[in-house]
């Protein structure tokens, strides 16, 4: 009998030593910063056309992932990654999307008009927001002026005059999207099986192809304050070639 209850008292221990693994099928984006085909250097010489540009801060924001599967729609509409060329890994730890298989994955490319301005259904002042949000007002991508977020910074110099210098006038630019009406979504087909362990997904972003069809030197800044403003068509220009920007999916 007491040999009985010690191999029970032995069963209960190895029972409680191997828990039972909790399912983690938590989906990770990561955005590979690139200028052409290998990460983009700061203060470094990259063609934009035939002018010579030097980049010097770029970080966007990317709003509302949403993952397929079948009929099935897996949505994060109030999650938001602020990317970051001057951080070594910009990786956004999305969500779990449960145990399937993934057919398609999309993400917005800004901020969303839910949180974008003071009129939006979710609207907090950036200030409220913690340090450690990615909407957060020390992040210093918040329009205080015409509240709003600055959707991506694209800033740095050209050569206009392609004299070999960065010194003459008009030889800086910066390109500051934004506007509820700009907001696009990145939508890919790309399959994956999440089978209990955590995942990242991975996709490259070619900065360079922002400026496709797009004349820098002679539309070097973009800070529209409405949809009426002369610059506002800069935006949409730069919004409209961010589908290209952005290639495939990988693991
Ligand atoms: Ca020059």
């Amino acid at each position: 009998m007491k040999k009985y209850a010690l191999f029970l008292v032995w069963a209960v221990f190895l029972v409680s030593c191997e828990p039972e693994p909790t399912p983690n099928n938590t989906v990770s984006i990561k955005f590979n910063i690139n200028a052409g085909a290998s990460a983009l250097l700061y203060d470094t010489d990259y063609l934009v056309g035939t002018d010579t540009v030097q980049f010097t801060e770029v970080k966007f924001y990317v709003s509302q992932p949403v993952f397929s599967s079948g009929a099935d729609v897996i949505a994060f509409n109030d999650s938001y990654f602020l990317a970051d060329a001057a951080q070594s890994n910009n990786t956004f730890v999305v969500g779990d999307v449960g145990k399937r298989t993934i057919d398609g994955v999309a993400f917005g490319f800004g901020v969303d008009s839910s949180r974008n301005t003071q009129n939006g259904s979710k609207a907090l002042q950036a200030f409220s927001y913690g340090v450690n949000h990615p909407l957060s007002a020390s992040n210093n991508m918040y329009w205080s002026w015409n509240p709003g977020y600055v959707w991506m910074k694209l800033e740095g110099r050209i050569d206009a005059n392609g004299d070999g210098d960065f010194l003459d006038v008009n030889e800086t630019f910066s390109i500051h999207t934004g506007i509820d009406p700009a907001y696009v979504f990145i939508n890919r087909t790309y399959i994956f099986t999440m089978n209990d362990a955590p995942k990242t997904i991975q996709i490259d972003l070619d900065v360079l192809q922002f400026f496709t069809g797009y004349n820098l030197a002679a539309n070097p800044f973009a800070h529209p304050l409405t949809t009426g403003s002369a610059d506002y068509p800069n935006v949409v220009a730069i919004q409209n070639n961010a589908n290209s920007a952005f290639g495939s999916f990988y693991e």
